[in-house]
């Protein structure tokens, strides 16, 4: 496990004392209040004990990236290299995601191409291509239609991959219209199987040797698209989109990544054939060696469904009585264990806060930790069997690129 000396941006040692039950509710509102009654969360006196491993601040570019995240000899950015900064915005550090819902403003961002300033009066969404229906809504329209809402964890595949992201997920209740009810309306004909969500946002990409004018664009499958879970959404946690994370409407497709969840929608595009834009098939492209029948297959997949994992947020404590919490997400998950300096696994007991797709807490008493340095882990279990695997499995070692790393991950404290 790396250790990373410097602090995490924006942040100071007095921020580091104790959150107490006031703090936690002013955080999180009713639903942090709520989940007081729970274990995971700090309770009253007790204290955090923060990680020695914070990670270091996101770099402003341009700077030396690591090689899987270079675009390819036939791919470039056409501003020049890419600058971290301006696209991974937000991160908080572990120890003060202390609330089940993670408020707006807390909220990690993603933004590839600058965010698009877009007049919500004059706003429409385009329903295009291989349909019987055209359609073509304003807000207005879509807020008319029946309310959907869902509450579901977002978890950037590139978090854990490089050493300054690695909170880059949060849980939120997104609400608005359902995605399956539109596109009945719409028809698709009968050869229109692929999906596509297009962006207000743009940026100049080299192809070959080829400067085009690229949107934001991630696509799905009509099966996938079609699941009752999906929504167009135009809320967050009761209040409008915040301009960073879609304004006014983006797609919600619980149960993906996040970069399935596209922001700013401009256009719903029906099509026949698949989609191979950046964000499906040059970026967001994991590379893993895998061994069939002896023999290696390098598989290239696209970023899809999120892959279960966990992490722990943070050690707390209370005179001497020491706690670790955290959480799982990225499937059903049934069971969270943790390992304390290599030791036995322990079970920890989970929060009953439930939604099929939001992350769960978890919490785990640490009874006589001795003075010094720990390492801790955590692994997450599945109701379909599944692990979280650990640092050393083929399908984490064997990957070549940072995308997708669910892998159990070491914190370290100092008590
Ligand atoms: N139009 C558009 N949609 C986008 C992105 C983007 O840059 N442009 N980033 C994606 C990525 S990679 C992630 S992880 C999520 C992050 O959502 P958030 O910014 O609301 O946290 O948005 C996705 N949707
Ligand atoms: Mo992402």
């Amino acid at each position: 496990m790396e250790r990373y000396g410097s602090t995490h941006a924006g942040t100071s040692q007095g921020e580091e004392a104790m959150i107490n039950r006031r703090d936690v509710v002013a955080q999180g509102g009713a639903m942090a209040g709520l989940a007081m009654l729970n274990s995971a969360f700090a309770q009253p006196g007790e204290q955090v004990v923060p990680w020695t491993d914070q990670p270091p601040s996101v770099p402003p570019g341009p700077i030396q990236m690591p090689q899987a995240m270079k675009p390819g000899f036939y791919w470039t950015v056409a501003t020049g290299p890419l600058e971290p900064d301006k696209i991974i915005r937000n991160l908080q550090r572990w120890e003060d995601m202390n609330s089940w819902i993670t408020p707006n403003e807390h909220f990690f961002q993603i933004v590839h191409y600058g965010i698009p300033v877009i007049d919500p009066g004059t706003y429409s969404l385009v329903v295009t291509g291989l349909v019987e229906q055209p359609l073509k809504l304003s807000l207005d329209q879509l807020k008319a239609l029946p309310r959907k809402q869902v509450t579901s964890t977002i978890e950037c595949s590139g978090n854990r991959g490089l050493p300054f992201a690695i909170s880059a997920v949060g849980n939120a209740e997104w609400a608005g219209a359902s995605l399956a009810q539109i596109l009945q309306q719409a028809k698709p004909k009968k050869n229109g199987t692929e999906i596509v969500f297009i962006g207000h946002d743009a940026g100049d990409e080299v192809i070959r040797d080829v400067t085009i004018r690229s949107n934001f664009g991630r696509s799905m499958t009509l099966d996938d698209v079609m699941s009752p879970n999906n929504i167009l959404c135009y809320e967050m946690n009761n209040a409008a989109l915040p301009a960073a994370n879609g304004f006014p409407v983006r797609l919600i497709v619980p149960g993906w990544y996040g970069v399935a969840n596209v922001k700013w929608l401009k256009r719903i595009e029906v099509r026949d054939t698949r989609y191979m834009g950046r964000f499906m098939a040059r970026d967001y492209v994991t590379v893993r060696e895998e061994k069939i029948n002896g023999e290696s297959f390098w598989s290239e997949s696209s970023v899809g469904r999120m892959l279960l994992t966990s992490a722990p947020a943070r050690v707390v404590k209370q005179g001497d009585r020491y706690r670790v919490m955290g959480m799982a997400w990225g499937g059903p998950v049934s069971r969270v264990e943790v390992q304390v300096d290599g030791g036995t696994w322990q079970t920890a007991s989970l929060d009953s806060q439930k939604g099929d797709f939001a992350w769960r807490f978890w919490s785990v008493d640490w009874p006589k930790p001795t003075a010094g340095e720990h390492s801790i882990v955590s692994r997450a279990f599945d109701t379909n069997g599944n692990v979280q695997p650990p640092a050393n499995d083929p399908l984490i070692a064997g990957k070549k690129t940072y995308w997708e790393s669910n892998g159990q991950t070491a914190r370290h404290v100092r008590i």
